[in-house]
């Protein structure tokens, strides 16, 4: 009897689900990312996206920084599983670029450029990103995100050269 109960649930919450994913408009898009320490460290943060007119708005909020410059990347792969968070591979780049800065004409999508943190080791950053989707060919959404210990050059390839994973993440659709 329980069982037959659970399936019945069950079948409720698909229903309910592929009846919200067909109301929602594409202006409406959203995802956010919960960033979290890998081994040894103590970063950690949220990523929110949200689809604007002309691109994605990105606002991030980390805490546990050293000061100054960290690379900050969207990775190929949504697995913060490895220790040192070498799961989530290289960067988010679905079009084949060279690795570059945010505001840059050719980048990887995942090029998010450098966290700026402050004497607390609190970075804040909000900005509109014109290269990243949140649906479709090409979408953010179950990628990974990287905090890096250094600064991105935004010119080694194909990394920047920012060093080690401090903090990594899972996108993941929002409401
Ligand atoms: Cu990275
Ligand atoms: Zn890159």
């Amino acid at each position: 009897m329980k069982k037959a109960w659970v399936a019945i649930l069950g079948a409720g919450l698909l229903i309910g689900c592929a009846g919200a994913k067909k109301a929602g408009e594409p202006k409406g898009l959203k995802a956010l990312c919960v960033l979290s320490p890998t081994q040894g460290n103590q970063v950690k943060g949220t990523v929110e996206f949200s689809q604007e007119k002309d691109g994605v708005r990105v606002v991030v909020m980390v805490e546990g920084l050293t000061p100054g410059k960290h690379g900050f990347h969207i990775h190929e792969k949504g697995d913060c599983s490895a220790p040192d968070a070498s799961s989530a591979k290289g960067h988010f780049n679905p079009a084949g670029h060279d690795h570059g800065a945010p505001s840059s004409k050719v980048r990887h999508a995942g090029d998010m450029g450098n966290l700026k943190a402050d004497s607390k080791g609190v970075a804040k950053m909000n900005y509109l990103d014109k290269h990243m989707v949140l649906e479709g060919k090409g979408s953010i959404v179950g990628k990974g995100i990287i905090v890096h210990e250094k600064e991105d050059d935004l010119k080694t390839q194909p990394t920047g050269n920012a060093g080690a994973r401090v903090a990594c993440g899972v996108i993941k659709k929002a409401k």
